[in-house]
């Protein structure tokens, strides 16, 4: 007898699995395929998770091995029925925190009996021809392996799961580490291969959580300094009215007020900085999870983790975010985003932080003319955004977030309202034209805000989420900045990204303190009225004259009002040349203190302790 034959059975159970596995992805899911290599991953995918799950059969003992194979196949049949039915819900896949977060499974609790259809009855007809054919003589179920047959087999599934990653990982860089989208994780890995992802991150959360005790709560939350120093000028100022905070993509701040051939790069934005309280030294804060991290650094005056996406990792900790805090103030809260719900996560974490609603793309008309690259481009969105907007609950707090200029930074011919940057990087050269785009849709959108109406009532934040070009281009960077070449120094200060606060009525400032997104949560409330005297933040009111300009980037760095601190050098500003390490020693501890107690807070989960009181 030869291994091959011995083990028929398993291959056999192994093979129905595989090919109803592929047929679901392209039946029951969306999974939008954009080249030959995601075809080919599609189609693998749940190969190596099945031959590694059936090594489990070969721990029976012979007799009972053909109940076990099919006892197995029914499992990971009903598991996958799973995910179709939730699916057809929510046009998501079933996590974890999804399973816990107890809204989300009464919602498709109430109509489960629409999500069922008679015909799901075929997702189990190949459990019954596998049972049929395990009694054929030739498929031997019964066999006895040796430990090193099975640990063979075992190995096999090992090396497919190598293979398979390596390839997961040529198709979308950085795609564990970072875990952005579901819909991709899923493609690429394989619903299974996910779920256990999604496990192992869960558990290893749960774990931290678990270790965490009301005494680490105590030590941490009352070490933090829950500054509230106010300007008595302006807190409340905009008592009562709507909130609207868009976030730029990838804007950073070197864009503004530069030309290209004499043409203003941010036309509608170098306006906007003269009618707003302007910062010009702002800076992004986040981390792995990019935008997913700006946005919780707004909502939460948090820092965002050292590794891989809060939103991701944590989405059901307990917070006391934005949404929350203006609730219990009369607000209704929204975000608006012409991408998946699923991208970073965003339809569990926003519950978690206490939105009532996401536009998601779900909501948008999309088309291929009116998208690009990620999803909706930023005119449309704006645009069909208003009718929204106008209908919702006043006062509201609504955020926005804009997506046209991401990576790889495409826009059509018509559109292109300014040359590209004339330099030898494609990526540096383009960048200029989808800023230029999006610049042209927020003065749309400040158009028909106030067409609608809604803009006298309305305080709108705009800020860039964080860098767009990153440190690989640096050449093409100094080119632009007309610099010899990009120091440390530059590096940190190229992180600044524009924040405008915009209220209607108010005469507009430039303003130079020292500031990061982390400061956005405590300055918004204090000019909505709102104490923040009882919230945990590590953020100060950018307009107190006590606000703290120790500005501490994820990675470390730091900017004060005369020094820059990064890879282990103190920099004085405005130059940026190398001092002695003394004058940022002050400070050094604090920044990482700082971000140390953040990341206690969330790994423990410690604001849970606080509620309980
Ligand atoms: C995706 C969009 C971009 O929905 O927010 O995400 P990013 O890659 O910038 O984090
Ligand atoms: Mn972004």
């Amino acid at each position: 007898m030869t291994a091959k034959t011995k083990h028929a059975a398993i291959f056999l159970a192994i093979f129905l699995l595989w090919i109803k596995t592929y047929i679901v992805s392209k039946v029951s899911f969306t999974l939008p395929i954009d080249h030959f290599l995601q075809e080919i991953l599609l189609f693998f995918n749940p190969l190596s998770f099945l031959v590694i799950y059936f090594c489990i059969a070969y721990f029976s003992s012979p007799p009972k091995r053909r109940r076990v194979i099919i006892w197995m196949s029914f499992i990971y049949s009903l598991i996958l029925y799973a995910n179709v039915v939730y699916y057809r819900f929510f046009t998501d896949f079933l996590t974890i925190p999804v399973l816990f977060q107890t809204k989300n499974v009464g919602d498709i609790g109430n109509s489960v009996y629409e999500l069922v259809y008679v015909t799901d009855i075929l997702f189990f007809a190949d459990l019954i021809f596998l049972a049929y054919l395990l009694k054929k003589p030739g498929l031997q179920p019964h066999l006895s392996i040796t430990p090193i047959e099975r640990r063979k087999l075992f190995a096999f599934g090992i090396a497919i799961l190598a293979v398979h990653l390596t390839l997961a990982e040529i198709n979308r860089p950085q795609l564990l580490t970072r875990t952005f989208d579901r819909e991709i994780l899923v493609k690429s890995l394989g619903t299974f291969n996910y779920h256990l992802y999604d496990i192992m991150l869960q558990s290893k959360s749960s774990m931290q959580k678990a270790l965490a005790s009301n005494i680490d709560a105590e030590e941490i939350l009352h070490k933090i300094n829950k500054d509230t120093a106010k300007n008595p000028e302006l807190y409340g100022i905009a008592k009562g009215k709507n909130l609207i905070v868009i976030s730029l993509e990838s804007t950073q701040s070197f864009v503004m007020n530069y030309e290209i051939n004499g043409e203003e790069v941010t036309p509608f934005l170098n306006d906007l900085a003269k009618s707003s309280y302007y910062f010009t030294d702002f800076y992004h804060q986040t981390g792995q999870g990019k935008t997913s991290d700006s946005e919780f650094l707004v909502d939460n005056s948090l820092y965002p983790l050292p590794r891989g996406a809060v939103f991701q990792t944590h989405p059901l900790n307990e917070y006391n975010a934005m949404p929350e805090i203006l609730k219990a103030n009369g607000y209704y809260s929204a975000v608006f985003h012409g991408n998946n719900k699923s991208f970073w996560n965003r339809d569990v974490m926003y519950k978690t932080l206490g939105y009532d609603q996401f536009f998601s793309e779900e909501f948008y008309k999309i088309t291929d003319e009116n998208t690009v690259n990620y999803g909706l481009k930023d005119i449309p969105f704006f645009e069909q955004s208003i009718p929204y907007l106008k209908d919702l609950p006043q006062p509201f707090y609504a955020r926005m977030i804009t997506l046209t200029n991401h990576h790889p930074y495409l826009i059509n011919e018509e559109e292109q309202w300014i040359e590209p940057y004339p330099v030898d990087d494609g990526t540096v050269s383009r960048y200029f034209t989808t800023v230029r785009y999006a610049d042209e849709a927020l003065r749309q959108f400040f158009h028909d805000l106030k067409e609608s109406g809604l803009y006298e009532n309305s305080v709108v934040v705009v800020y860039g989420d964080h860098y767009g070009i990153s440190e690989r281009h640096q050449e093409a960077i100094a080119d632009v900045l007309g610099k010899a070449s990009i120091t440390a120094y530059n590096q940190v200060e190229l992180q600044r990204v524009p924040l405008f606060i915009h209220i209607p009525g108010k005469k507009g400032k430039e303003i130079e303190t020292v500031g990061g997104q982390i400061d956005l949560k405590p300055t918004l409330l204090h000019l909505l009225g709102i104490e923040a005297k009882d919230d945990v933040h590590f953020g100060t009111d950018l307009f107190s004259k006590d606000h703290n300009e120790l500005t501490v980037l994820r990675n470390g760095s730091f900017v004060t009002e005369d020094f820059v601190y990064t890879s282990e050098t103190c920099y004085i500003k405005p130059f940026g040349a190398p001092i002695d390490p003394l004058k940022c020693e002050p400070f050094m501890e604090k920044a990482k203190e700082e971000l140390d107690q953040s990341d206690r807070i969330i790994y423990g989960d410690l604001l849970r302790f606080l509620k309980q009181k």
